[in-house]
C-alpha cells in the first residue's frame, strides 16, 4: 500500500481521471480516495517512481 498526496485533486473528475490512470497501469490495483485531504492510497505491485509519472504526465503532480 502506498499513499500519494495529490495537490491539484480537487474534485469528482479528477478522482476519475487519476482512477482511470491507475486502473489502466494495472487493472487490479485498489484504490481508495480521500479528497478533502487529497489523498489516495494505492495497493499494486506497481513501482511508485511509475506511478508518480503517470500521474504528472496527466497533470497531477504528487508525492
Ligand atoms: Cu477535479
Amino acid at each position: 500500500m502506498l499513499t500519494l498526496t495529490v495537490p491539484d485533486m480537487t474534485c469528482g473528475h479528477c478522482v476519475g481521471v487519476i482512477s482511470g490512470i491507475l486502473t489502466e497501469l494495472d487493472p487490479d490495483c485498489e484504490l481508495n480516495f480521500e479528497l478533502a485531504s487529497r489523498k489516495v492510497s494505492i495497493s499494486s505491485g506497481l513501482p511508485r517512481e511509475e506511478i508518480i509519472e503517470a500521474l504528472s504526465d496527466a497533470g497531477y503532480d504528487c508525492e
